[in-house]
């Protein structure tokens, strides 16, 4: 049966596919080659690794291309680094732009953990919009996990100081944030982030912090620049992409890794609550080049 991931990474591949069988088995013209290199930027591959991967492509026989940028890519890919289980207790921060998939990934990630058997709470800390907090409810009713809220405060700190207090007290391995969506341009929002680390940090300095920032695989080159800009206000630990299954933009992981060492750590391949891949990168390479079942690329 094919993954969620493969399936989700289909608009990608085959884009990728019809500009590599151009070049595959026949002299390499400058004309397959800027094809090639469209499809690649279109992908969001982004231009530096474009650049390297055409270069392979050049130096070698063209009956290997496939096999060579394969090699290429695994090795300028972050290592499966996802940890399967969190050391006890982690509070893992979701941060990111408005609508990027914060909530929903939170609920995702609680059913993950469940399922490894760790004891998750999740802290509804976006105090912002009352309907996260319902969001929230909902999808901690049926992944079965408890839900930490305060709706009586603006304070986001507050309910996250509240969360991790009650966190401790009741033996938890795993306290997933939900944070408000904020602009990377807000400052006065991104220091309320920067505010929030700092009091994991300063109040409970036994608890491991995990910041992932959320992104939306469709934004392409604008999430870098989310992503940077997230990265001067907190220490971050791991990008989501999220909704990969809607786009043919499943390069980001490259530039992202590449330019701001971030590693992709989770995909989002849909909206239940089951649809959430770890990264590994052999598996996310099959499903950009179709390597695994070519028949399907
Ligand atoms: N197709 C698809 N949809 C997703 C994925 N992740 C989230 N969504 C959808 O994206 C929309 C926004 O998701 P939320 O989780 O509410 O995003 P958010 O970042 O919490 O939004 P704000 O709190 O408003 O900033 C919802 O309709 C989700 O169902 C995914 O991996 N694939
Ligand atoms: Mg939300």
């Amino acid at each position: 049966m094919l993954s969620k991931l493969f399936e989700a990474l289909g608009h990608t591949r085959s884009s990728l596919a019809s500009a590599i069988n151009i070049i595959k088995g026949r002299s390499v013209s400058a004309e397959s080659m800027e094809s090639l290199e469209a499809q690649l930027l279109a992908a969001d591959i982004g231009i530096d690794t474009v650049d390297e991967i055409l270069d392979v492509i050049k130096q070698y026989s063209k009956n290997d291309i496939e096999s060579r940028i394969r090699e290429y890519m695994i090795s300028i890919m972050p290592e499966c680094n996802y940890p399967k289980k969190v050391q006890k207790p982690t509070v893992i921060m979701m941060v990111g732009v408005n609508g990027t998939g914060k909530t929903t990934t939170t609920a995702k990630l609680a059913s993950y953990y469940k399922q490894l058997d760790q004891n998750v709470m999740i802290v509804a800390a976006d105090t912002y919009r009352a309907a996260g907090v319902e969001q929230l409810r909902v999808w901690s009713e049926r992944v079965g996990t408890r839900l930490i809220c305060n709706e009586s405060t603006m304070e986001p700190s507050a309910v996250l100081f509240d969360g991790l207090h009650a966190a401790r007290s009741s033996d938890t391995d795993v306290i997933i944030v939900d944070t408000a969506g904020r602009l990377h341009t807000y400052n006065n929002l991104m220091l309320e982030l920067e505010k929030m680390e700092r009091v994991v940090r300063n109040h409970f300095p036994d608890f491991f912090v995990s910041n992932l920032i959320t992104m939306d695989a469709s934004l392409g080159q604008n999430s870098l620049l989310q992503a940077k800009q997230f990265g001067t206000f907190i220490s971050l630990d791991g990008a989501i992409l999220t909704k990969l299954d809607g786009t043919a933009k499943g390069g980001i992981i490259f530039p992202l890794y590449k330019e701001l060492k971030i590693p992709v750590l989770f995909i989002g391949v849909g909206e239940d609550i089951i649809d959430l891949e770890p990264f590994d990168p052999n598996e996310y390479l099959d499903g950009l080049l179709g390597s695994h079942d070519k028949s399907q690329a």
